[in-house]
């Protein structure tokens, strides 16, 4: 295998059969656009009071070893109001105009200036005018210009940030790690100010803007979930006995990052037999037996939405008879939870249509005595909203512009209170839905989850067999 996939990788070099970057477009040009932003920014301004001011950070860079980063990954809602892909910058937002360094508005970024030697290394750094000119926001600043004077705090009365605990800007519980110096800074211009004002949290109002996704939004996460289900066939193609389990991760991220997907949107799961029922198994080191399940839950990022799929395959392309057993009860089920997917009824009833045809599958085949027993065997939830962040935020009760995951699973680790046929299948079916007026859309349907129809696929032809 190892040699075969080499061989691959190098005919993808050299093959001109596979489509690289047209040469009259250099970059991809379908990012968010700057009236997104804006859009997204004028709807949070409406929903702060009247002398509120909203403050958002930009994630920090986060060291992995020594003097090597993580590729950096923006905080999603710095991203979501400003399409600012670079660390080391915070965003003010206010209802009504205010004065803040000789400029009135209701909106101000502090960013990181340019610098040719970080520049040299790192590359460009957009600075103020890359920014003025990629954003068309007025009132941009380099962070050097954050000072005790700075802030119009004389004429707020309340601060909105993402950090609820204490202090102001919070030490503190960051679910985002934001510039830490810059949070200390405000939170000692706050306290010197000498004046009492309310902290508010930002959350449930990000969580109602960023639940219903925008036309521009939608059509990133389609494509995240495109990929992705492609990604998926890749697998089903290629999977025999005696590959291992990165191997399978291997094909599937090749084919994302072919597609121009910047990061997996979660790290890749790929686990086999008793390993696909660790429900976040990432160690995929194992050598994937013939009478064994893989199930693959991976999906591609694109442009800072994320995809989530996943598909449960036979290592020698024909299922068990157990085994088809146990899908075809997560097929119903995951039929189920999608049909209940409609505008106007609760996100948790996707969970309830979902389990109900679970818990009925298991007791009919005695293994499970009833609906506790069951739920051992499925012992996740059925849904999770999906956009900038693979678990993001969302409404209660559906409604058009919502999209959300339906993945039901049965899992049945080896040692289970059960018939021992059934030890060491694990099943997951996942899909990323669309809630519409109409019908809900599958946005990953371009892969199969019928028994038929991965039996199918798995028989044809692969590159990497
Ligand atoms: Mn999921």
């Amino acid at each position: 295998m190892k040699s075969s996939l080499f061989y691959f990788l190098l005919c993808a070099i050299i093959s001109p059969s596979l489509t690289f970057a047209q040469s009259s477009q250099l970059y991809p040009n379908d990012y968010l656009s700057p009236e997104f932003h804006a859009s997204r920014r004028a709807a949070l301004k409406q929903k702060i009071s009247d002398k509120g001011m909203a403050v958002f950070f930009a994630s920090q860079i986060r060291v992995r070893n020594n003097d090597i980063t993580y590729q950096y990954a923006q905080s999603k809602n710095f991203y979501y109001l400003t399409g600012l892909d670079e660390p080391n910058a915070v965003l003010f937002l206010f209802k009504n105009p205010v004065t803040l360094l000789g400029k009135t508005g209701t909106e101000f970024i502090f960013l990181q200036n340019r610098d040719p030697l970080k520049e040299l290394w790192t590359g460009k750094i957009l600075g103020v005018e890359g920014y003025m000119e990629k954003s068309k926001m007025d009132n941009v600043f380099t962070n050097d210009k954050l000072n005790a004077s700075t802030l119009p705090l004389a004429q707020i009365d309340s601060v909105y940030s993402l950090y609820r605990n204490e202090g102001i800007f919070g030490k503190y519980e960051r679910r985002e790690e934001p510039l830490t110096k810059m949070a200390n800074l405000l939170d000692s211009l706050v306290i010197a100010h000498n004046k009492p004002i309310a902290q508010r949290s930002t959350m449930g109002i990000m969580s109602k803007l960023r639940g219903i996704k925008q036309a521009e939004e939608i059509a990133l996460i389609k494509k995240a979930a495109e990929i992705s289900a492609l990604g998926h066939n890749d697998v089903m193609r290629a999977i025999k006995p005696g590959m291992k389990e990165f191997q399978a991760q291997a094909i599937m991220e090749y084919h994302f990052k072919n597609q121009g997907s910047e990061y997996t949107g979660y790290p890749s799961i790929n686990g086999a037999a008793g390993n696909a029922c660790v429900l976040h198994y990432i160690t995929n080191q194992k050598v994937i037996q013939s009478g064994e399940l893989l199930l693959s839950d991976c999906a591609a990022e694109y442009h800072g939405y994320s995809a989530d799929v996943t598909r449960t395959v036979p290592a020698n392309g024909k299922f068990t008879e157990a085994q088809k057993q146990i899908y075809e009860i997560v097929l119903q089920a995951q039929d189920a939870g999608i049909a209940a997917c409609k505008a106007g009824l609760p996100f948790s009833g996707v969970d309830a249509a979902s389990r109900a045809v679970v818990n009925a599958g298991l007791i009919k085949l005695g293994i499970a005595a009833n609906e506790k027993e069951a739920r051992k065997y499925f012992p996740h939830g059925t849904s999770h909203h999906l956009g900038l962040d693979v678990h993001d935020m969302g409404p209660r009760v559906l409604e058009a512009g919502v999209v959300l995951t339906v993945e039901p699973g049965i899992y049945i680790p080896a040692g289970s209170n059960c018939d021992k046929k059934w030890w060491d299948i694990g099943v997951r079916i996942e899909d990323d839905i669309l809630v519409t007026q109409d019908a809900p859309i599958n946005l990953s349907a371009g892969s199969p989850r019928t028994v038929a129809e991965i039996e199918k696929l798995a028989k044809g032809k692969s590159i990497f067999k």
